[in-house]
């Protein structure tokens, strides 16, 4: 399979071609052309196939079959489907993505009086079915790809070339997304769009594997040097990046080769805080000119750089095939802000704005993590996500150990680590999470030793001990859960150990508010 665009392109008025296909060839595309067409085009050496080389058969009956091939018609009208998919791949055909195509020129030639009827019919493209058609334009090729113009360009007049190729400028803008970037993107985006819309504030979240490993959102008492210091960067950081660092901080291991999506227009200092990170591509409304650049360069140009539209809303409904089976459901609309925070079940109905802030954050977070899922939520941001576990009690104990491990990355001791020059930051990740996982004395002597040549000096010991007592002091935690819990072990073990349980029901889910002092032991 081609893994590049196509585009087809078969033209009797050749006016600004070469300029526009240059561009396409820029934008990653691939030509195939008609016999004139890519003559014309290789005379000004630009690399185009003939369709006689894709179809492999010659244009016969002097031109009147041209394009009328399997191959073209079925590049151009296939649809995303795996029917279509397997059909193309079973005769080795490939996508086309475009058709730049524009009529012989007959009203000219027939207005000239030395026209004969033979020649007149000769610039009849066919698939023309009566006179209006003929005057109006539309040919096989132009009406397959109208027909399927959810997935292919049409373009018909030299006069569109200029915007064709800003639009594509604007709509793809590096590298090539792959299916599960596209899940994560999407995802992604439609989150962070969320909560600055429940919030009014900036957004962004780190996505692996169609889940986020964590979210931030921005809050005016954050302070810019802790935030600066954790990201290991000297330059002021806008709200936007000060948000990312905080979805980046929640699970540095799980975001290694992140899909980032950010609620506002990426900026320069944004931009130079996921440089630094190993990442696979992004998803923003805009970028600024500078930060662009900054991020085109990563992956050896080949970051993956999405562009959406802040206003698009797509259909109420969402499809999907499984086996072969088509299924259709209402897309999740569900709308969280403060109003579905009401219905406090719980003795304690004090309700901090902190508290109602965070369990937007959590609760929106679990909307967008692959069920089953529970979300920590705390100073604005996600802390631990437990994702896709078939048991709700392992999804909590999982998000509850990964949101330990965030505060356990907080204690003084790991901003004391000295680690030497040249270390990777996705080193430093893994070199702290060993630190606080293992116990680095009792653990296998090669492993230790590599850790230890991390270290300019050898750290303290981080006793277990220790340990708790600073797990002990986590408080003001937030959970979420996206369903009920089906029996009483969270809720029972929640309430042993904490202080200050506040409860909210929404219809038949229960949404904890939790500010535990302990929480450590679910
Ligand atoms: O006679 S046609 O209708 N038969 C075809 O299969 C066909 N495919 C493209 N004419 C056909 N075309 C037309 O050829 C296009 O509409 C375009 O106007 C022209 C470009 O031919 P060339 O690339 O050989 O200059």
């Amino acid at each position: 399979m081609n893994n590049k665009k196509q585009a087809l392109i078969s033209v009797s008025d050749k006016i600004g071609l070469i300029k526009f296909a240059e561009e396409l060839i820029e934008e990653n595309f691939s030509l195939i052309g008609s016999d004139g067409t890519a003559s014309y085009l290789q005379n000004a050496n630009i690399s185009i196939k003939k369709v006689s080389e894709v179809t492999k058969s010659p244009e016969i009956l002097g031109g009147r079959v041209k394009t009328l091939h399997p191959a073209i018609f079925g590049g151009i009208l296939s649809r995303d489907t795996n029917s279509d998919l397997s059909d193309l791949e079973l005769h080795g055909f490939n996508q086309i993505h475009m058709v730049v195509c524009n009529l012989y020129q007959f009203s000219s030639v027939i207005h000239k009086e030395e026209t004969t009827i033979s020649e007149a019919i000769e610039n009849i493209d066919i698939a023309l079915t009566n006179i209006i058609f003929l005057i109006k334009g539309g040919v096989s090729l132009i009406r397959a790809a109208a027909k399927n113009y959810e997935r292919v360009i049409v373009v018909c007049d030299p006069c569109d070339y200029e915007n064709i190729i800003q639009e594509i400028r604007q709509s793809i803008l590096n590298g090539s997304p792959s299916y599960i970037n596209f899940c994560d993107s999407l995802n992604g985006w439609q989150l962070v769009k969320e909560l600055k819309k429940s919030l009014n504030l900036p957004a962004a979240a780190s996505f692996k594997h169609v889940s986020p490993a964590g979210v931030g959102v921005f809050s005016p008492k954050d302070k810019q040097e802790h935030f600066s210091l954790a990201a290991g960067i000297k330059t002021h950081l806008s709200p936007l990046a000060i948000a990312y660092v905080k979805a980046r901080s929640a699970d540095p291991m799980s975001s290694f080769g992140d899909f980032i999506a950010l609620s506002d227009t990426c900026d320069v200092s944004t931009a130079q805080i996921i440089s630094r990170e190993v990442s696979d591509g992004i998803i923003a409304p805009g970028y600024e000119e500078e930060s662009l650049k900054i991020l085109a360069k990563k992956k050896n140009g080949f970051y993956c750089i999405l562009q959406i539209d802040p206003t698009y809303e797509p259909n109420d409904n969402e499809n999907r095939t499984i086996f072969g089976l088509h299924l259709e459901q209402k897309r999740n609309d569900v709308v969280i802000n403060e109003n579905i925070l009401k219905n406090i079940v719980s003795n304690n109905k004090e309700l901090t704005e902190e508290a109602k802030r965070d369990t937007i954050i959590a609760t929106t977070t679990v909307k967008y993590t692959q069920s089953n899922s529970v979300c920590y939520a705390k100073n604005s941001q996600i802390i631990g996500v437990g994702a896709g576990q078939q048991s709700r009690i392992h999804c909590t104990r999982l998000a509850g150990d990964k949101a330990n491990n965030w505060w356990l990355r907080q204690h003084p001791c790991i901003s004391a680590l000295k680690f030497k020059k040249g270390v990777k930051r996705a080193e430093i990740a893994n070199a702290i999470d060993y630190y606080i996982t293992s116990d680095p004395s009792a653990s296998d002597a090669m492993e230790f030793q590599q850790w230890i040549s991390l270290f300019e000096e050898s750290p303290m010991p981080f006793l277990s001990s220790e340990k708790k007592r600073w797990i002990n002091k986590l408080n003001e935690v937030c959970l979420s859960s996206d369903a009920f819990f089906p029996f009483r072990d969270n809720v029972d073990r929640a309430k042993q150990v904490m202080k200050n349980l506040i409860v909210i029901r929404l219809n038949a889910f229960i949404l904890f508010i939790i500010r535990l002092n302990a929480y450590c032991l679910l």
